[in-house]
Parts: structure tokens; sequence; C-alpha cells
């Protein structure tokens, strides 16, 4: 059986678990104690070097990482419920806005967030390798946040979801990013109806409490 090393509060495994869940795939779920340091400790780099969650460990044993890595493993192994689009366009596409939502909108909270909180100090970047907080990035991570808004807000006034007229990876994305703005306190803005719309569709998907 696939099994999940995540977190449950964490952006990054949630994405996984969204995906595993819109794909419908069962999963054997191991919480890994972020707060405590469990992802440095030499058992759990021995197991995942990259010292990140989330890690899928597959039937063979291997583990991937990345949530890119986790989905194209994914959707190659389980192609049903495709979620990285179904034609060469969808494909294309897909790739374009998840990168775009990970780029504009995941670096900006993760900057923001990682460089102000006093729980984080030293512990700018995720990873076996500790980084000082820079408090300039946090600030211009908000500035981006707003920009992230109104770029996803503008798309989804043209398109059903993030990529198209069909759900997919990019809206697992989106939707985590989204959420994850509010760690850092900024609001879809009240003007960004569309995206607004949007993530209440999303909320209304059984992957949202993933
Ligand atoms: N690019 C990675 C990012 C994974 C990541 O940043 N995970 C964070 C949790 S959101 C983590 O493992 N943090 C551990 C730490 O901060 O030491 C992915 O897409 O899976």
């Amino acid at each position: 059986m696939l099994k999940l090393y995540s977190n449950k509060t964490a952006p990054s495994p949630r994405r996984a678990r969204m995906l595993l869940s819109e794909k419908g795939l069962e999963f054997e779920l191991i919480e890994v104690d972020l707060a405590g340091g469990e992802q440095l400790t030499p058992t759990y780099l021995a197991k995942v070097p990259a010292g990140l969650v989330p890690a899928l460990e597959v039937e063979s044993g291997e583990i991937i990482t990345e949530n890119l890595g986790i989905a194209a493993y994914l959707e190659a192994a389980f192609p049903d419920r495709p979620m990285l689009g179904s034609t060469a366009l969808e494909k294309g596409r897909v790739a374009q806005w998840n990168a775009r939502v990970e780029y504009l909108g995941l670096l900006s909270v993760q900057d923001a967030f990682r460089n102000k909180v006093s729980g984080l100090a030293d512990r700018a970047l995720p990873g076996p390798t500790n980084y000082a907080q820079i408090p300039a990035l946090a600030q211009r991570g908000l500035e981006r946040i707003n920009e992230f808004m109104d770029t996803l807000n503008e798309r989804l006034k043209q398109s059903l979801y993030v990529a198209g007229d069909f759900y997919s990876l990019a809206d697992i994305t989106a939707t985590v990013v989204v959420d994850f703005a509010g760690w850092v306190r900024v609001p879809i803005p009240a003007t960004a109806t569309a995206l607004a719309h949007w993530h209440e569709r999303m909320q209304q998907r059984e992957s949202y409490t993933a």
C-alpha cells in the first residue's frame, strides 16, 4: 500500500493528500512531527534525505518527494481521474498554471511566513540546512501575495478552473496557497469576486478536508 509521510497542518503535504483524495486512492498516513523536529532526525533523514514532507513511499519501497514528483508518479501509475490534464494542450496548461501558482503564490507566502515567525528563527527555508530569517523578504512576500491574488482573480474571470474547464493539480496548489495566505493574515481581497466564488466551490469538494 502507498504510504504518505505527512503533517496535519503544513501546506505542502496537504497538496499531496488532496491529490490522493481526488484520485480516490487509499494510502497509509504517517504523521511527522515537524514542530518537534522529527524531519531532521537521523531516522527520518535516512529514509527521506530531503528532510521534507510530503514523501510518498511506493509499493517497491522507494521514496518519492516533491509534490510534482508525487503527482507525476501517481498520474502515471493510476491514470484514472487525471489531474495533470489529458490532451497535450491541457497538460501544458496545468504545468504552466501550477508553476505560476507556486512561483507567484507559494513562494511569496512562504517568504512572508518563514522570515517572520519567531518559532522559525534560523529555519527560514525548509530542509536540512539552517538559514537565518531576512525580514525584508517577509515584507516582499506580503507585497507579492497581492499580485498573486490579482493574477488568479483575473484568470478565474475567464476560466471555470485554474487551468481550464476541468479540475486539476493547479486548483489543488492554488487552494492550498490561498488558505496558506491566511497564516500571514492576507485574505482574498473583497474585490476579487471570481477568486472568492472559485474558492467557495473548492471548499465543497471532499478533498478540501483531506
Ligand atoms: N517543494 C516541496 C516543498 C516541501 C516543503 O516545503 N515541506 C515543508 C512543509 S510545508 C517541510 O517539510 N518543512 C520541514 C521544515 O520546515 O523543516 C514539495 O513540493 O513537496
